[in-house]
């Protein structure tokens, strides 16, 4: 074997997950193993996800790689220093890839990592297993991509390395390299239909301040119609899943492209429900009434915020408005719409979450998932709040979430508008529903309540500062309120509303 490719994420370890159950394999390494394995690399994949941690170094025992590749986003970075110390233990070289790494190479490359890889895998790694055979971790000048320490232990990171001009030329993910059908199955049996991830191209041109570029920057490329249509028949022959996700960043991004798509998927006779992300700049009457013919169920928008004041600090190029149309003209086709509310961004006031609360109440999206504002390390957002990153546990126990912006209202703070914004929008279903009068009462009573509970907990916590002394950042409008009180009313309220909502 030249390499054996993994990925620190075990869903043993993720309660959280393991709640949801909608596992995917990362379809990085998979795209890995299937190029190598075309230009004579002698690879196999241990695929982490139904795994243990003790599975891994068994196989790694058992097997020696000389090296070991392992993909890393920011939530696996624990989980992934873990492996890399197990690798090197057992005599195994080990490089690194995936979003995260190329953020902190000089860190990895201090716990264990031999050489990082910045950004796409393939052409690197086609060059760089040779070279690290041949001539060991610390000279690798002459490899494209890559940052490793030289014999005098110097940090170097070497030229950019030009990225796959035609993606169609990539052989498919290598899906059978791991237990795939156990993915789809998992599916099935927790949602009635199997599933199985895709993309469709590689990269995304836009600028959303927070959204980390680090593999692909800012380029953006395409696989052919018949590309994508050809790996969905195999899919399709091979797992025969009830539905499919394309797991792209922006679906619908170019119109010529999904329209060319939709009449080559018709003309093959294949109707897939699936699921998918977009933007709402990225639809029309004509893209949502054809996607709802391919089949498309759920579609996420990534709203973020319905304050437009805040969608252009973060450089979204979306409109709030304009947002508001577009879930309406999804459930007129009958697309289920998700939006993802981003709570915290720089500059944000009580008054911006208040627009957002009145932009879901308004449009109502069936699905909201709500999230607060942490600087992912090489984003814009970050080199924007860098003086201000705070980071709440040492680097190697967390993980970019645990970076928070001093000066900006408390994490308990938002929390309780998290509650208050969840619930404003469960009321208003609930208002709407046509549910039995009594259940409908309860209902509306039950987030009524929590909603309100949500908001005094702003109000008492609206004095309190991110990490370090001050106010907060927002406008601070609701502080008068805990002004008025005495300390003693307010921990007292405190106490009732809950410390943790
Ligand atoms: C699919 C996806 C998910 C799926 C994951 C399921 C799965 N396993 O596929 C779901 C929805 C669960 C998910 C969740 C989250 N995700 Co996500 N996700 C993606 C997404 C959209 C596509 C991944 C993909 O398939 N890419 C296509 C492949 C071909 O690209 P690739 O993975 O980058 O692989 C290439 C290179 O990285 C490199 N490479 C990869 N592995 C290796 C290994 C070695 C050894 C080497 C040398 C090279 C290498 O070569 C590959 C081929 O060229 C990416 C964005 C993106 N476009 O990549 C975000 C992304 C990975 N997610 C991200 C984030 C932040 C999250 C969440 C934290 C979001 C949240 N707030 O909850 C959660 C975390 C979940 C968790 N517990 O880990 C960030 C990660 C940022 C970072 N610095 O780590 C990304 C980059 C989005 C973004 N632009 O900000 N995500
Ligand atoms: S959030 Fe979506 S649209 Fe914005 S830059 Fe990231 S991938 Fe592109």
């Amino acid at each position: 074997m030249d390499l054996l490719l993994s990925h620190g994420y075990f869903l043993d370890e993720d309660p959280h997950e393991r709640a949801v159950m909608k596992p995917y394999p990362p379809l990085g390494i998979l795209y890995l193993s299937g190029y190598l394995k075309s230009k004579g690399f002698a690879v196999e994949v241990f695929d982490s996800t139904f795994s243990r941690r003790e599975d891994f170094v068994a196989r790694v025992a058992a097997t020696r790689p000389p090296v070991v590749g392992l993909y890393c986003t920011l939530m696996t970075r624990k989980s992934a220093l873990g492996l890399i110390a197990e690798c090197r233990r057992l005599g195994s070289r080990v490089i690194v890839g995936g979003p995260e790494p190329v953020n902190y190479a000089e860190e990895y490359l201090a716990r264990g990592a031999d050489v990082v890889v910045a950004g796409e895998g393939e052409l690197t790694l086609e060059a760089l297993l040779p070279a690290l055979a041949e001539r060991g971790p610390h000279r690798l000048h002459d490899v494209g991509g890559i940052v490793f320490r030289d014999e005098d232990g110097q940090i170097v990171k070497t030229e950019a390395r030009k990225t796959v001009e035609n993606l169609d030329t990539l052989p498919f993910p290598d899906r059978g390299a791991i237990d795939l059908p156990t993915y789809v199955k998992v599916w099935r049996d927790h949602h009635g239909r199997g599933s199985v991830s895709l993309i469709t191209a590689r990269g995304c041109p836009f600028r959303c301040n927070w959204c980390s570029h680090s593999v692909y920057g800012y380029s953006h490329r395409r696989r052919s119609v018949t590309n994508v249509a050809d790996e969905i028949d195999l899919i399709m022959e091979t797992y025969r899943p009830e539905q499919v996700w394309y797991a792209d960043d922006v679906f619908t991004i170019h119109k010529k492209w999904f329209f060319a798509y939709a009449e080559e998927l018709k003309r093959r006779g294949r109707r897939i429900p699936f699921e998918t992300i977009s933007r709402e700049d990225r639809l029309d009457e004509d893209i949502v009434r054809t996607l709802a013919e391919m089949g498309c169920y759920r579609l996420w928008v990534g709203a973020e915020s319905g304050s437009q004041k805040i969608l252009d600090r973060m450089e979204r190029k979306t409109d709030a408005e304009r947002m508001r149309g577009q879930i309406e003209l999804l459930k007129r086709h009958g697309i289920e719409t998700g939006t993802f509310i981003m709570l915290g961004y720089d500059g944000e006031t009580v008054e911006d979450l208040e627009a957002t609360v009145d932009h879901l109440r308004s449009s109502l999206p069936d699905l909201v998932l709500t999230t607060v504002a942490y600087p992912i390390k090489g984003t814009l957002y970050h080199q924007k709040v860098s003086e201000r990153v705070v980071s709440l546990r040492p680097w190697e126990e967390g993980s970019d979430r645990d970076l928070t912006v001093k000066g900006r209202y408390s994490r308990r703070f938002y929390q309780f508008a998290t509650r208050w914004m969840v619930n404003e929008v469960a009321l208003e279903r609930a208002r709407r529903s046509s549910a039995p009068p009594a259940e409908k009462v309860q209902a509306v009573a039950r987030s009524f309540l929590s909603a309100q509970v949500g908001r005094i907990g702003m109000a008492l916590t609206s004095d309190e500062v991110e990490a370090g002394a001050g106010s907060p950042t927002g406008d601070g409008s609701l502080r008068s309120l805990a002004e008025v009180g005495t300390e003693r009313l307010r921990q007292a309220a405190l106490r009732i509303v809950g410390n943790t909502p």
